[in-house]
């Protein structure tokens, strides 16, 4: 693997960190194959904006065709697996002193890369729960039915996930701000910076004066604020910067 050029003084506030704390978008599980949530979808659902499907109006007013949507995601991720981006956080949160990973994905990729302490603000593709009752329903029995019913009242179930215009877990957004805020570092990889409150981390982090690292081939609305910028892909930047910092041999 060819050094990366990563910043030295990034080498030396990484190596310095008592605390680091890593924010991820879709951009991390692009090289996994998985579409981020802004790319034009592909066949059937090329004609349909995320972020329309990705509310509870849209599941109301047609439930078969949001459950199925979902359905399709999970087999892509399935077909997926954990991409070198993935791997090296893994790596990071085995060498580094304390680490904090936090994602604004559903796709469990994370936790298959073998990352423990994953918080997921946004949910889980893989998990279903009740859409009356609000609470996860881990199995239910094989029907025709889509969506399937919740065995305990007969309601809908619904994909475990946050849509637009609902709140996050509170307790998992509570410890992702503190992780924020008590980061030495604060590492935003692979996400357009656009979805709040996920895209208030980087800016609680630099509040309590961490260092914010922008990994993202794109600008974003935080790469002004970013005290460095990393221009490239993550699956090759994370590799590096986990080898050059601290000394792990990268993902081939
Ligand atoms: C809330 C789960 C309120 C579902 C997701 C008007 C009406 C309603 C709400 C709002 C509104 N205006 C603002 C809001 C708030 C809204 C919001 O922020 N909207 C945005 C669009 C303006 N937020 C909410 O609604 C949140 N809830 O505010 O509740 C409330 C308050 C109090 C009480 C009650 C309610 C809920 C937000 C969560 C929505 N759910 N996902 C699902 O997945 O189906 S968000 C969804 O978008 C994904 O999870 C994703 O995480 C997120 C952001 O996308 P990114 O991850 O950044 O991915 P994206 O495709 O955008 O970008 C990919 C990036 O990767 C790019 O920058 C690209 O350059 C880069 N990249 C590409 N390749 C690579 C790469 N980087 C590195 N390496 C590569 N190889």
């Amino acid at each position: 693997m060819s050094e990366l050029p990563i910043p030295s003084e990034l080498i030396t506030c990484l190596r310095a960190a008592h605390r680091i704390t890593a924010l991820t978008g879709a951009g991390i599980s692009a090289e996994s194959g998985v579409p981020t949530f802004r790319e034009a979808q592909t066949g059937l659902w090329a004609r349909y904006n995320p972020e329309e499907l990705a509310t509870p109006e849209a599941f109301q007013r047609d439930p078969k065709l949001v459950w199925e949507w979902y359905a399709w995601r999970q087999e892509r991720v399935r077909q997926a697996k954990p991409n070198p981006g993935h791997l090296a956080l893994a790596d990071i949160e085995r060498h580094a002193g304390e680490f904090s990973l936090i994602t604004q994905n559903v796709d469990g990729l994370h936790r298959r890369a073998g990352s423990h302490q994953v918080l997921e603000l946004h949910g889980n593709l893989f998990r279903a729960k009740c859409f009356n009752e609000d609470r996860p329903v881990e199995n239910w029995p094989d029907s025709d039915d889509i969506p399937p019913r919740c065995p305990r009242c007969g309601g809908l179930l619904r994909p475990d996930v946050v849509w637009f215009g609902e709140s996050l877990p509170v307790a998992v957004l509570r410890a992702a701000e503190q992780a924020a805020a008590n980061a030495n570092v604060f590492l935003s990889i692979g996400t357009s910076s656009l979805v709040y409150p996920a895209a208030d981390l980087p800016f609680i982090a630099l509040k309590s004066g961490a260092a914010v690292v922008e990994i993202n081939p794109q600008p974003t609305p935080l790469s002004p604020h970013a005290t460095f910028s990393l221009n490239g892909a993550s699956g090759i930047i994370l590799p590096a910067l986990a080898a050059q910092v601290w000394g792990e041999q990268g993902h081939h």
